[in-house]
């Protein structure tokens, strides 16, 4: 009889290691890095669906760092940006990549299981020769643009030329409290404090807090670094701003619980709406998935 070989005990260890470090830095840095917790293969589909727009966009096919370039030297950076981000949301690969397994367990820890994201965006890039603030940020706090206390900021590198080109963090500068701030930059800081840059690539991702102070590393080589920015929240915690309503959002995670709540529908007005009825669209009648995108 054969059977499988058991799994090393220490494998599960580090595992959990892992975990518990992520939530430790994120705790006490305000930031959490998480080592190659997206596929290869989603972030080479996430490459693919970016350089398929950019050749659609220019008339030839360029690769993405020069088609990203190409496209910035035509149309202004922060709509090619945009364009980027919504294609990756349409190909639902933005959905794919928050749902990756370590990823996904990180966010239900730190904010619980019912999670939505911004479902407006951009992709952030960063070009040598590109010094406009709005593109090579200064240091700021993310609360300044208008997210809650509650909300977990994503940052995933989907392009990047170098390990060391990517996103500068104040450690511990979360603890602080809102800075104040003018003209998208801080009037006021502590007398000491210390930048750390935490080197990422493809595959990685970056969790931090909504007062974590951070700016964009110099990025000085030939190409391109992009990655995608976003917010997560639970959508049951309520920490409303005047700023609320302006931002949208997609469901994306839901606990059981949650389920059934969204599956009863007004559970006050419409007594035994389910009942005799299936509670879901997916039966069991030969009908396919549609993949999970078509170009
Ligand atoms: O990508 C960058 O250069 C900066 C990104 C940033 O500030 C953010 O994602 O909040
Ligand atoms: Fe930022």
């Amino acid at each position: 009889m054969t059977s499988a070989a058991p799994t090393p005990v220490y494998d599960k260890i580090n595992d959990m290691s892992a975990l518990e470090k992520a939530k430790d830095d994120f705790t006490n840095l305000g930031w959490a890095c998480l080592r190659n917790c997206i596929s290869r293969r989603l972030i080479d589909e996430a490459r693919s669906v970016m350089e398929d727009f950019l050749g659609k966009l220019l008339g030839n096919k360029a690769g993405l760092s020069d088609g990203f370039k190409s496209a910035c030297a035509a149309y202004r950076q922060f709509d090619v940006q945009v364009h980027l981000h919504d294609r990756l949301q349409a190909t639902r690969i933005k959905e794919r990549i928050l749902l990756e397994k370590d990823l996904l367990e990180l966010l239900i820890h730190l904010i619980g299981p019912d999670l939505a994201y911004n479902s407006r965006g951009s992709v952030v890039a960063t070009m040598a020769h590109v010094s406009d603030p709005l593109y090579s940020k200064k240091l700021h706090q993310e609360m300044w643009a208008g997210p809650l206390l509650g909300e977990v900021r994503l940052w995933i590198p989907l392009s990047m030329p170098a390990r060391d080109s990517g996103m500068e963090c104040i450690p511990g500068s979360h603890t602080w409290g809102l800075i104040p701030n003018r003209r998208r930059q801080p009037v006021e800081l502590p007398e000491k404090y210390e930048v750390v840059l935490p080197e990422v690539g493809e595959g990685d991702a970056i969790l931090f807090h909504t007062l974590l102070v951070h700016r964009s590393a110099k990025n000085p080589g030939p190409a391109p670094r992009i990655a995608l920015a976003t917010g997560v929240r639970n959508v049951y915690h309520h920490h409303r701003t005047n700023h609320e309503h302006l931002t949208p959002w997609n469901l994306f995670h839901f606990s059981p619980m949650a389920k059934i709540e969204k599956n009863l529908g007004n559970a006050y007005l419409t007594p035994f709406r389910t009942l005799g009825g299936a509670m879901s669209h997916v039966k069991d009648d030969g009908k396919k998935n549609i993949p999970d995108y078509i170009l």
